[in-house]
């Protein structure tokens, strides 16, 4: 399982150093799979959740996302982590995909100051199929927020006051069944 998300995150040119891996970039980023169970999720299918966590002209880049979208399908509820990574600043995982009808949870850690979950069709790059909003940035730990997800899309959000160190997220929507 981390192998393979070794040899898909080769293909992203841009990306900072993952931990383990010897990225020597410039392939297509669709390494072959091996096809045990399903083929692994990657931002190369969900062009919107690559720009909005890799592109800078809205905040800057997520820097815990590598490349690969966390398969949480056939899940009915899961849990995204808020002001994880190093300096508290992060979403965990960055890029998830659930199915329709998922209720997804954001539960603050307590680190890296106030955070919130803000989705903003008209203020992101690429487009989010929702939107929504925690409210106004809190610091918490064990705060909670929740939204059950019911059509399939993507949800492309941010929290407000850490935009500018790229603090996003991404929920990836699938039909279900
Ligand atoms: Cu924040």
């Amino acid at each position: 399982m981390r192998r393979r998300r070794c040899v898909q995150a080769t293909g992203l040119a841009v990306l900072t150093a993952i931990a383990g891996c010897t990225g020597n970039g410039g392939g297509d980023g669709n390494g072959g799979d091996g096809g045990d169970g399903a083929p692994a999720l990657t931002g190369d299918d969900y062009p919107a959740v690559d720009a909005w966590l890799t592109e800078t002209d809205v905040g800057a880049a997520a820097p815990n996302y590598d490349g690969s979208i966390v398969d949480r399908r056939d899940q009915e509820a899961i849990t995204v982590g808020v002001g994880t990574g190093d300096t508290g600043t992060e979403f965990d995982p960055a890029a998830v995909a659930v199915d329709a009808g998922t209720t997804v949870r954001w539960e603050w850690t307590g680190e890296g100051g106030a955070h919130n979950v803000e989705a903003e069709p008209d203020d992101q790059i690429g487009e989010s199929d929702y939107e929504f909003s925690s409210g106004d940035p809190v610091d918490e730990e064990g705060e909670t927020y929740e939204q059950v997800l019911d059509e399939p899309g993507v949800a492309l959000y941010h929290c407000e006051p850490h935009l500018t160190v790229g603090m996003k997220g991404a929920v990836v929507v699938a039909e279900s069944g």
